[in-house]
């Protein structure tokens, strides 16, 4: 064996030579990774005693990507594009074998080899656009020429991973491995590539598949035409397409030239910046600082939940989803057999879109029991409260559990913006306590607030965050204040779009600006399709406030065909001028001027109050990090990834700028503008948000 540097090593095996790559955690393209590859080519094309080349990596798996870590730094090493014209262009077959996920440049190392051969749990993808990028290593020009542009299409746009079985199937791979052998297996293709005097093939000759859509521009229309509203906004879905049409219609050198292109654009744009700054937030949000290490994961193999409204039903579908038993507790039969029939229907719903089969529902279902009894959940190992927002109801209920459950079971509230701390406080075990906000779809939603109270165990809280991610969510953790940290910011946002209707700027207009800026909905739009009637009385209404005025005519959403909006037959949202008359009348009557107010001002007095509260909560210590709060808010509020989120968003304007905005609304729209602390001791620091944690 030859080490060629502290990742590489060559050894020859039968006169094959196999080049072992190993870079925890992912064997990520990094400087080292691509000069041992291309230094253990050139002793491998330089030895006599070499026939053949196996490419593979130790650990867990093949190459998942480019190095995301060296992004913004000055190059290092051999660059990737020589490492690949090595492969390429050597005079001996190549053979990359893969197990794990071969990703991204990994996946375009792959595909510069002669052949692939991969274990069957190896997954292949080329997902850089969840990044914000392309595959920028010619993998939109060879991507196309083995599966054809539309699945090319599909899998690039989509960055989904494929599995070895359909990767073989459309050419990718050209063999399967034993689970257990990938090496023995790779040598021994390599062996027959060379005793069978196989062609050294290359991707790049293999033009059928491209010639084949030349011509047919419909490919490409259709495809975004089918898109447009997922990938709206997004930079790097529409370059992706447009290197494929490259690729159909150029030489492949004029492609990769173009792709070279469209790859340097996007690197150096905000979007890649924001989504590879969203991509490590989202993992650096898992770890909780200052947690005690032998902070014991508690089992959790059984759930109780008690109320089985909406968002019981969907809490407990994300444990039978899992496999983990669920008994649901309600106080009467009828609404418990809802919640039940509510829980298979969501199932069948998905079951008829093909994502799930009838066994995979029976088997969920004989997992979900219910009854009126508390007492049924003493032996839970997890109990979740589901129940409406009335604290008498939850400490109620609350010192009730404290008596049923068995020691050390965790007793969790699903309470959307209750004091967590009260609640704990009605059982004489408040470390056992924690609030774990869904959000509504709860089986739906990937976010899940883990509200810690001020006496909650590191254990239960390290239990949690598992759990999280055992049932798929996306977890932050934050701290008890009202409406914790998503819907505290939110706050912000619907205090500001409410008083800007009653300056002058219409509904319609607070969602287009909204809506551009790339949230999926207005607030109005978003209030009519939730109903403008959560938590209206028909009884105690008296036409005080707008929302009163509009659900007293009847204007409750969507669901009434009228509210901020008038819908017509196929619930198409029209600017009403009722509601426009009615606005006016109200602006009056509270003495306010209607003027001009610009989509700029709409926008800023939107967004910077939502910034400075994130700084608030960051000072009160709510949140550990400022990027937790961005999870939280593209996680649970759709805001848009390709902005980062915004903390994010707000270093990108400059917390200057905010800051300057902020005073100037303080002065002319009163104390709500008050400029947090912090943002003040950042700006007069010359600091950011991402200055507070980094790596943290
Ligand atoms: N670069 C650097 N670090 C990476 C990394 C990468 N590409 N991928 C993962 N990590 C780190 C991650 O931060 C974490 O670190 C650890 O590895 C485990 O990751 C030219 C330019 C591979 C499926 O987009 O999808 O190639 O927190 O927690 O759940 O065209 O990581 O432990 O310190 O996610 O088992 C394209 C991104 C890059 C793949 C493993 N490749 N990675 O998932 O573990 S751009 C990607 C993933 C590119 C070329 C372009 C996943 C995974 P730490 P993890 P996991």
């Amino acid at each position: 064996m030859k080490t060629i540097n502290n990742v590489a090593t060559l050894t020859n095996v039968n006169g094959v030579g196999v080049i072992a790559i190993n870079f925890p955690p992912v064997n990520a393209l990094s400087a080292s990774v691509r000069d041992g590859i291309h230094g253990a080519m050139q002793a491998a094309i330089a030895d006599p005693a070499i026939d053949a080349v196996v490419l593979r990596c130790e650990g867990s798996t093949f190459i998942a990507g480019a190095d995301i870590t060296e992004f913004g730094k000055p190059p290092a090493g051999v660059s990737l594009g020589e490492v690949q014209r090595i492969l390429e262009e050597s005079p001996k077959p190549v053979v990359a074998a893969i197990h794990g996920t071969a990703l991204g440049g990994g996946l375009e190392v792959a595909l510069v080899c002669h052949y692939r051969i991969a274990v069957p749990t190896a997954r292949l993808g080329l997902p850089e656009v969840n990044i914000g990028l392309l595959p920028g290593a010619g993998g939109t020009q060879r991507l196309p020429r083995i599966v054809g542009p539309e699945a090319a299409l599909e899998m690039m746009t989509s960055g989904a991973h494929v599995r070895a079985k359909d990767a073989l199937q459309s050419g990718l791979l050209d063999e399967l491995a034993p689970e257990d052998d990938l090496s023995g297996a790779a040598v021994a293709l390599a062996r027959r590539v060379v005793d069978e005097k196989r062609p050294l093939r290359k991707i790049r000759d293999q033009n059928e598949k491209v010639e084949a859509a030349r011509g047919h521009p419909e490919i490409f229309a259709k495809f975004r035409q089918a898109n447009a509203k997922k990938f709206r906004g997004f930079e790097a879905p529409k370059k992706i397409i447009e290197c494929v049409e490259a690729a159909v219609n150029l030489p492949i050198d004029e492609g990769l030239q173009l792709e070279r292109k469209y790859f340097m654009e996007l690197m150096k744009g905000d979007q890649s910046a924001a989504q590879r700054y969203y991509f490590f937030a989202s993992r650096q949000a898992w770890n909780v600082p200052g947690l005690a290490k032998d902070a014991a994961v508690l089992p959790v193999q059984s759930v109780g939940v008690i109320g089985a409204g909406t968002m019981g039903a969907g809490i407990a579908m994300n444990f039978l989803n899992v496999g983990i038993p669920v008994h649901i507790v309600e106080t009467r039969q009828e609404a418990l057999d809802r919640g039940l029939k509510t829980i298979r229907t969501n199932y069948e719903n998905t079951a008829k879109k093909g994502r799930l089969t009838a066994q995979a529902i029976e088997e969920r279902m004989a997992l979900l029991t219910g009854s009126l009894d508390l007492q049924n959940l003493s032996d839970m190992d997890l109990v979740i409260e589901a129940v409406f927002e009335n604290m008498d109801v939850k400490k109620d209920i609350f010192g009730r559990l404290d008596r049923i459950c068995k020691a050390g079971a965790i007793l969790a509230s699903n309470t959307s913006a209750l004091d967590l701390n009260e609640i704990a406080s009605a059982t004489s075990r408040p470390e056992a306590v924690i609030g774990l906000h869904f959000f509504s779809p709860a089986n739906v939603m990937k976010l899940l607030e883990v509200v810690r109270g001020a006496k909650t165990s590191d254990s239960v809280i390290a239990t949690s965050m598992q759990l999280a991610k055992k049932i798929g969510k996306v977890a932050v953790l934050v701290g008890v204040c009202p409406g914790f940290v998503g819907n505290r910011i939110l706050g912000q946002r619907q205090r500001e779009a409410n008083a800007l209707i009653m300056e002058g700027a219409m509904p319609w207009a607070v969602d287009r600006v909204l809506y551009d800026f790339g949230f999926p909905m207005g607030p109005f739009a978003m209030s009519d399709l939730a109903g403008l009637d959560l938590g209206w009385s028909k009884e105690k209404s008296s036409s005080s406030t707008l929302r009163e005025v509009l659900c007293e005519m009847d204007r409750r959403g969507q669901k009434t065909g009228a509210g901020f909006y008038d819908y017509d037959e196929k619930r198409t949202a029209v600017p009403s001028p009722v509601v426009e008359e009615i606005i006016q009348r109200f602006a009056q009557k509270q003495g306010k001027q209607a003027r001009k107010v610009s989509d700029e001002e709409i926008l800023e007095r939107c967004i910077y109050p939502m910034i400075n509260e994130g700084a608030k909560i960051l000072e009160e210590g709510m949140a550990i990090r400022a990027s937790d709060i961005d999870v939280v808010w593209v996680n649970g509020y759709g805001w848009p990834v390709y902005r980062g989120g915004p903390m994010f968003y707000g270093d990108l304007v400059g917390l200057p700028k905010v800051l300057a905005k902020m005073k100037e609304f303080e002065a002319s729209h009163g104390p709500q503008f008050k400029p947090a602390k912090l943002l003040e001791e950042l700006v007069a620091s010359g600091r950011q948000f991402s200055d507070l944690n980094p790596g943290k």
